[in-house]
């Protein structure tokens, strides 16, 4: 594929990298992350190939919801560093290729912010209509409450006005009022404010809540937001968190005009991608790929196989839940809301790292830009002292000492100690072994960059001669790469047929050393390792990979 166009669509071959700036290194010795300390490590991200680092909030906050409570959106948390640190850090980022996007939180904000401060003053306050009052709210669905264990509604009494005030998530998290155009004209200046500043888009927190109240058409407002956006910077992206059913989910891609969020996470591909690790066996993963509806021209979706929060299993059936429960999660500590596990990947899957190249290659080749959360690439674990999703949310491990502060880490979590401890799992101990998961990754990396036919060309499914082995086929401006994967625990005869491809072709594997003459009928067969991964690349027998993927054309 041309360069000039992947460049321009950067975000539809991106490789984008969440991290949280508290749990990443800390640059001034009091324990705590902070952006001084990001900035030195900019460095290790450039070497895996990221291509796009998404901040999750780092704005002040009495720390309720891990940052996702604000009481100022136009600066930085004073623990984490300052506004000239965090510029430090986007111009950092930028000299190496690497563009900054950020959470916007805009459903809600602290209930210690000013504005709500200032709202609750009374009934004829200033800042009233910035939130959501009702004399006399209807009781609410159990089933829409997002944090069961600790809220039983979304009405809180605010007993000094009588009135209730809405919070579609804690109580302290009072949802902001979208209807009112002022509240409008802060979030656009918000958003104004820190691409000002260097960021090159936002991830928009809980999309669905945060247009739910709008009167009239409340997409037509999303649709606004990203005009704003892109009047003001036309290669900036809004990433939306919009877990919802794919037919209702496109609508926040703007159904066929695309007008609204530029990408949205894949959470249902991501849910049958585990169901098929528990199963190995992909047909649910191949399901969810031939159901997934193309997201409009330029949007794209984004895939990944772990986020900040519960690994949510909320899109599955209740059978598919516990057997996906069962084989990654089964004590109850392991698990939280009754809907997701508290677990990274390396402990669900027992440590098993050919099991764990699988998932990242698996990930890597599916069509859509994937996201990773920080640690995904040496296979950092979790501590379930954590409270609930906290979990994961553990400190980064670049050395065998830890390497995250010179001091005790004074981080909301510890880090593990044992088999997952920072002495087992490091950053400068995969970058010597050729072996590790670090290399791997970076290797995946690299060669996902380089097949785009992966992330955005139209693809297949193709039968595969065993149950356990997932193909499929990406076709783009003439080149086609094919990724093969085996998620079982046995050797597999994989046997596939590519259609319309020249006869003379060979297929030369992108992940190990070899090539496969592709036979004039396109029939493909070879005997796949356990958990065994291979891309494939079409091309002339003599002709170089790049040629072959067509960049230069
Ligand atoms: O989550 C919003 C959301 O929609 C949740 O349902 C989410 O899918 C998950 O179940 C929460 O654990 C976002 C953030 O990702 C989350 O960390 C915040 O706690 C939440 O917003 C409130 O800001």
């Amino acid at each position: 594929m041309r360069l000039t166009y992947t460049a321009d669509l950067w975000w539809k071959n991106a490789v984008v990298y969440c991290l949280d700036v508290e749990t990443y290194k800390d640059g001034n010795g009091d324990g705590v992350g902070d952006f001084r300390g990001l900035t030195q490590q900019v460095d290790h991200l450039d070497r895996l190939g990221v291509t796009c680092i998404w901040l999750m909030p780092f704005f002040p906050t009495p720390g309720r919801d891990d940052g996702y409570d604000i009481t100022d959106f136009y600066s930085v948390d004073p623990r984490l560093g300052t506004l000239g640190d965090f510029v430090e850090f986007v111009r950092t980022a930028k000299d190496r290729g690497i563009r900054v996007i950020a959470d916007l939180v805009v459903n809600h904000t602290s209930d210690e912010h000013p504005w709500f401060k200032e709202a609750r003053a009374g009934r004829d306050a200033a800042k009233r209509d910035w939130y959501v009052w009702k004399d006399d709210p209807d009781p609410v669905d159990p089933e829409a409450i997002v944090f069961p264990d600790k809220e039983d509604g979304v009405w809180e009494l605010d007993k000094k006005s009588g009135q209730y005030y809405l919070h579609s998530f804690y109580r302290f998290q009072p949802d902001l009022n979208l209807d009112n155009p002022e509240v409008r004209d802060e979030i656009a200046r918000i958003l104004g404010f820190w691409m000002q500043l260097g960021l090159s888009g936002f991830r928009v927190d809980a999309v669905p809540f945060l247009i739910e109240g709008i009167r009239g058409d409340p997409h037509s407002y999303l649709a606004d937001l990203r005009a704003f956006m892109n009047r003001r910077d036309g290669g900036a992206i809004l990433l939306g968190e919009v877990n919802l059913p794919y037919p209702d989910l496109m609508r926040y891609f703007g159904d066929g005009n695309g007008d609204e969020v530029t990408m949205c996470f894949d959470f249902i591909g991501m849910q049958r991608f585990h169901l098929s690790m528990a199963r190995q066996n992909p047909q649910a993963l191949a399901d969810a790929l031939s159901q997934r509806p193309a997201p409009p021209k330029d949007c794209h979706w984004a895939t990944f196989v772990r986020n900040h929060d519960e690994l949510t299993l909320d899109k599955l059936t209740d059978a598919e839940r516990q057997e996906v429960f069962a084989a990654f999660g089964p004590k109850k500590d392991m698990q939280v809301f009754d809907r997701g596990l508290r677990r990274r990947l390396p402990p669900m899957l027992d440590g098993d790292l050919r099991r764990l190249k699988l998932a990242y290659s698996v990930l890597f080749s599916l069509p859509g830009t994937p996201v990773l959360f920080y640690g995904e690439e040496i296979g950092l674990g979790e501590n379930l002292k954590g409270e609930g999703r906290m979990a994961v949310r553990i400190p980064m491990q670049w050395t065998p000492d830890g390497g995250f502060s010179p001091v005790a880490a004074k981080t909301p979590v510890p880090s593990p100690t044992g088999k997952y401890g920072p002495r087992n799992v490091n950053v400068d101990a995969q970058r010597r072994d050729p072996d590790s998961l670090l290399r791997w990754v970076t290797m995946l990396i690299e060669r996902y960059r380089e097949s785009p036919e992966l992330a955005w060309g139209d693809y297949d499914v193709l039968a595969s001669g065993d149950e356990a082995v997932l193909v499929h086929r990406a076709d783009a401006e003439g080149g086609t790469v094919v990724a093969v994967h085996n998620f079982a625990d046995r050797e597999a005869e994989v046997d596939f047929v590519l259609k319309g491809l020249d006869g003379r072709r060979v297929l030369t594997d992108l992940l190990v050393d070899g090539t496969l003459d592709l036979p004039a009928d396109g029939r493909v067969r070879f005997t796949l390792e356990p958990y065994g991964t291979r891309w494939l690349r079409s091309a002339a027998p003599d002709q170089p990979l790049e040629d072959a993927s067509a960049k230069g054309s």
